[in-house]
Protein backbone atom coordinates (compact mmCIF):
# COMPACT_ATOMS: atom_id res chain seq x y z
CA UNK A 1 0.00 0.00 0.00
CA UNK A 2 1.57 3.50 -0.92
CA UNK A 3 2.05 6.29 1.45
CA UNK A 4 -0.81 8.50 1.54
CA UNK A 5 -0.56 12.06 1.73
CA UNK A 6 -3.37 14.66 2.21
CA UNK A 7 -3.35 18.02 0.62
CA UNK A 8 -4.75 20.85 2.75
CA UNK A 9 -5.52 24.42 3.39
CA UNK A 10 -7.68 26.95 3.62
CA UNK A 11 -9.33 27.46 0.76
CA UNK A 12 -8.44 29.37 -2.82
CA UNK A 13 -4.76 28.46 -1.38
CA UNK A 14 -4.11 26.09 -4.20
CA UNK A 15 -4.58 23.00 -3.12
CA UNK A 16 -6.29 21.65 -6.52
CA UNK A 17 -3.37 23.49 -8.46
CA UNK A 18 -0.89 21.51 -6.58
CA UNK A 19 -2.58 17.91 -6.92
CA UNK A 20 -2.96 18.58 -10.64
CA UNK A 21 0.87 19.69 -11.02
CA UNK A 22 1.99 16.46 -8.63
CA UNK A 23 -0.08 13.96 -9.95
CA UNK A 24 -1.07 14.84 -13.51
CA UNK A 25 -4.46 13.74 -12.78
CA UNK A 26 -7.41 15.77 -13.63
CA UNK A 27 -8.96 17.78 -10.57
CA UNK A 28 -12.03 15.78 -10.38
CA UNK A 29 -10.01 12.56 -9.51
CA UNK A 30 -9.23 13.97 -6.52
CA UNK A 31 -7.08 10.89 -5.55
CA UNK A 32 -4.03 10.30 -7.69
CA UNK A 33 -0.50 8.61 -7.92
CA UNK A 34 2.88 10.76 -7.58
CA UNK A 35 5.89 9.71 -9.26
CA UNK A 36 8.62 9.33 -6.88
CA UNK A 37 11.75 10.86 -9.50
CA UNK A 38 14.55 8.55 -9.22
CA UNK A 39 17.50 8.55 -11.67
CA UNK A 40 18.88 5.37 -10.22
CA UNK A 41 15.54 3.49 -11.06
CA UNK A 42 16.58 4.74 -15.21
CA UNK A 43 19.89 3.59 -14.62
CA UNK A 44 18.72 -0.26 -14.08
CA UNK A 45 16.41 -0.18 -16.37
CA UNK A 46 18.68 0.72 -19.19
CA UNK A 47 21.08 -1.99 -17.53
CA UNK A 48 18.72 -4.85 -17.43
CA UNK A 49 16.92 -3.35 -20.46
CA UNK A 50 13.25 -3.49 -18.53
CA UNK A 51 10.35 -3.18 -21.05
CA UNK A 52 8.39 -1.79 -18.09
CA UNK A 53 9.66 0.62 -15.99
CA UNK A 54 6.77 1.77 -12.52
CA UNK A 55 8.51 3.96 -10.43
CA UNK A 56 7.07 4.15 -6.76
CA UNK A 57 4.34 6.39 -6.03
CA UNK A 58 2.36 8.42 -3.49
CA UNK A 59 -0.55 8.84 -3.18
CA UNK A 60 -2.13 11.83 -3.20
CA UNK A 61 -5.26 13.09 -2.07
CA UNK A 62 -7.02 16.71 -2.81
CA UNK A 63 -8.88 17.01 1.08
CA UNK A 64 -11.99 19.04 0.48
CA UNK A 65 -13.75 21.03 3.12
CA UNK A 66 -12.83 22.74 6.62
CA UNK A 67 -13.29 22.40 10.02
CA UNK A 68 -14.55 18.68 11.40
CA UNK A 69 -15.97 17.42 8.07
CA UNK A 70 -11.96 18.30 7.24
CA UNK A 71 -10.97 15.97 9.66
CA UNK A 72 -13.23 12.80 8.54
CA UNK A 73 -11.65 13.51 5.26
CA UNK A 74 -8.23 13.15 6.98
CA UNK A 75 -8.02 10.30 8.92
CA UNK A 76 -7.01 7.54 6.55
CA UNK A 77 -3.66 9.41 5.04
CA UNK A 78 -0.28 8.99 6.47
CA UNK A 79 1.19 12.36 6.47
CA UNK A 80 -0.52 16.25 5.70
CA UNK A 81 0.67 18.31 2.86
CA UNK A 82 -0.41 22.45 4.45
CA UNK A 83 -0.64 24.84 0.99
CA UNK A 84 -0.61 28.10 2.28
CA UNK A 85 -1.32 30.99 -0.70
CA UNK A 86 1.80 32.65 -0.50
CA UNK A 87 1.02 33.73 -4.47
CA UNK A 88 -1.92 36.79 -4.24
CA UNK A 89 -0.35 38.82 -2.03
CA UNK A 90 -3.79 39.15 -0.26
CA UNK A 91 -3.17 36.31 2.80
CA UNK A 92 -0.56 36.19 5.71
CA UNK A 93 0.63 32.85 5.30
CA UNK A 94 1.92 32.45 9.11
CA UNK A 95 -1.96 33.51 9.92
CA UNK A 96 -3.40 30.92 7.67
CA UNK A 97 -1.16 28.39 9.14
CA UNK A 98 -2.08 29.22 12.48
CA UNK A 99 -6.40 29.40 11.39
CA UNK A 100 -5.66 25.96 10.12
CA UNK A 101 -3.96 24.71 13.09
CA UNK A 102 -6.61 25.72 15.27
CA UNK A 103 -9.54 24.03 12.75
CA UNK A 104 -7.56 20.64 13.20
CA UNK A 105 -7.69 21.47 16.86
CA UNK A 106 -11.20 22.03 17.32
CA UNK A 107 -12.14 19.41 14.97
CA UNK A 108 -10.01 16.68 17.18
CA UNK A 109 -11.73 18.16 20.25
CA UNK A 110 -15.46 17.64 18.71
CA UNK A 111 -13.92 13.68 17.47
CA UNK A 112 -12.76 12.98 21.07
CA UNK A 113 -15.84 14.43 22.74
CA UNK A 114 -18.10 12.56 20.37
CA UNK A 115 -16.47 9.27 21.20
CA UNK A 116 -16.11 10.17 25.31
CA UNK A 117 -19.84 10.66 24.59
CA UNK A 118 -20.39 7.40 22.76
CA UNK A 119 -17.98 5.27 25.06
CA UNK A 120 -19.91 6.58 28.58
CA UNK A 121 -22.86 5.33 27.37
CA UNK A 122 -21.20 1.82 26.46
CA UNK A 123 -19.02 1.75 29.95
CA UNK A 124 -22.35 1.79 31.86
CA UNK A 125 -22.55 -2.12 30.46
CA UNK A 126 -19.77 -2.28 33.53
CA UNK A 127 -16.78 -3.34 31.10
CA UNK A 128 -13.48 -2.48 32.32
CA UNK A 129 -11.85 -1.76 29.14
CA UNK A 130 -14.85 0.91 28.26
CA UNK A 131 -14.56 2.53 31.36
CA UNK A 132 -10.69 2.81 30.97
CA UNK A 133 -11.01 4.25 27.43
CA UNK A 134 -13.38 6.87 29.03
CA UNK A 135 -11.10 7.75 31.81
CA UNK A 136 -8.37 8.00 28.89
CA UNK A 137 -10.79 10.35 26.47
CA UNK A 138 -11.67 12.44 29.47
CA UNK A 139 -8.14 13.00 30.51
CA UNK A 140 -6.71 14.05 27.41
CA UNK A 141 -9.94 16.28 26.63
CA UNK A 142 -8.93 17.78 30.16
CA UNK A 143 -5.45 18.48 30.44
CA UNK A 144 -3.93 18.36 26.92
CA UNK A 145 -6.68 20.75 25.89
CA UNK A 146 -7.53 23.03 28.57
CA UNK A 147 -4.08 25.19 27.93
CA UNK A 148 -4.50 25.04 24.14
CA UNK A 149 -8.47 25.60 24.57
CA UNK A 150 -7.39 29.03 26.13
CA UNK A 151 -4.72 30.00 23.15
CA UNK A 152 -7.66 28.92 21.07
CA UNK A 153 -10.11 31.27 22.60
CA UNK A 154 -7.31 34.09 22.57
CA UNK A 155 -6.84 33.84 19.19
CA UNK A 156 -10.87 33.66 18.38
CA UNK A 157 -11.03 37.05 20.54
CA UNK A 158 -8.42 38.51 18.49
CA UNK A 159 -9.45 37.28 14.82
CA UNK A 160 -13.37 38.73 16.28
CA UNK A 161 -11.49 42.14 17.28
CA UNK A 162 -9.52 41.56 13.94
CA UNK A 163 -12.74 41.13 11.95
CA UNK A 164 -14.90 44.18 14.14
CA UNK A 165 -11.85 46.69 13.26
CA UNK A 166 -12.17 45.74 9.43
CA UNK A 167 -16.12 46.53 9.78
CA UNK A 168 -15.53 49.58 10.93
CA UNK A 169 -12.86 50.45 8.57
CA UNK A 170 -15.55 49.43 5.27
CA UNK A 171 -18.16 51.21 6.86
CA UNK A 172 -15.58 54.52 6.27
CA UNK A 173 -16.24 53.69 2.58
CA UNK A 174 -19.88 53.75 2.11
CA UNK A 175 -21.74 54.44 -1.33
CA UNK A 176 -24.30 57.14 -2.06
CA UNK A 177 -26.70 54.56 -0.55
CA UNK A 178 -25.22 54.45 2.79
CA UNK A 179 -24.15 50.49 2.22
CA UNK A 180 -20.92 49.68 3.01
CA UNK A 181 -18.55 48.03 0.73
CA UNK A 182 -17.90 44.34 1.05
CA UNK A 183 -14.58 43.39 0.32
CA UNK A 184 -14.13 39.78 -0.65
N1 LIG B 1 -0.21 32.79 -9.39
C1 LIG B 1 -0.55 31.65 -8.78
N2 LIG B 1 -1.83 31.27 -8.78
C2 LIG B 1 -2.13 30.12 -8.16
C3 LIG B 1 -1.16 29.32 -7.52
N3 LIG B 1 -1.79 28.25 -6.96
C4 LIG B 1 -3.09 28.40 -7.25
N4 LIG B 1 -3.31 29.52 -7.98
C5 LIG B 1 -4.62 30.02 -8.45
O1 LIG B 1 -5.44 30.25 -7.32
C6 LIG B 1 -6.78 29.86 -7.58
C7 LIG B 1 -7.22 28.82 -6.57
O2 LIG B 1 -6.44 27.65 -6.74
P1 LIG B 1 -7.00 26.20 -6.44
O3 LIG B 1 -5.89 25.24 -6.75
O4 LIG B 1 -8.30 25.95 -7.10
O5 LIG B 1 -7.21 26.31 -4.87
P2 LIG B 1 -7.92 25.26 -3.90
O6 LIG B 1 -7.20 25.34 -2.61
O7 LIG B 1 -8.00 23.94 -4.56
O8 LIG B 1 -9.37 25.89 -3.75
P3 LIG B 1 -10.68 25.19 -3.10
O9 LIG B 1 -10.70 23.75 -3.57
O10 LIG B 1 -11.81 25.99 -3.64
O11 LIG B 1 -10.52 25.32 -1.63
C8 LIG B 1 -6.80 29.34 -9.02
O12 LIG B 1 -7.23 30.39 -9.84
C9 LIG B 1 -5.35 28.99 -9.29
O13 LIG B 1 -5.04 29.12 -10.65
C10 LIG B 1 0.20 29.76 -7.55
O14 LIG B 1 1.10 29.11 -7.03
N5 LIG B 1 0.44 30.93 -8.19
MG1 LIG C 1 -9.68 22.65 -4.84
Amino acid sequence: MALEVGIVGLPGSGKTTLFEALTHAPASAGVGMAPIPDERLDALARVIKAKKVTPAAIRVVDVQGTGPQLLGNLRQVDALLVVLDGFSGTRVPADDLETLRLELLVADRDHVERRLDRVTKQAKSGELKLKQEAAELEKRLGIKDRSRLNDYLDNVREIEARIEKGREAGEDRTDGAGRAHRHS
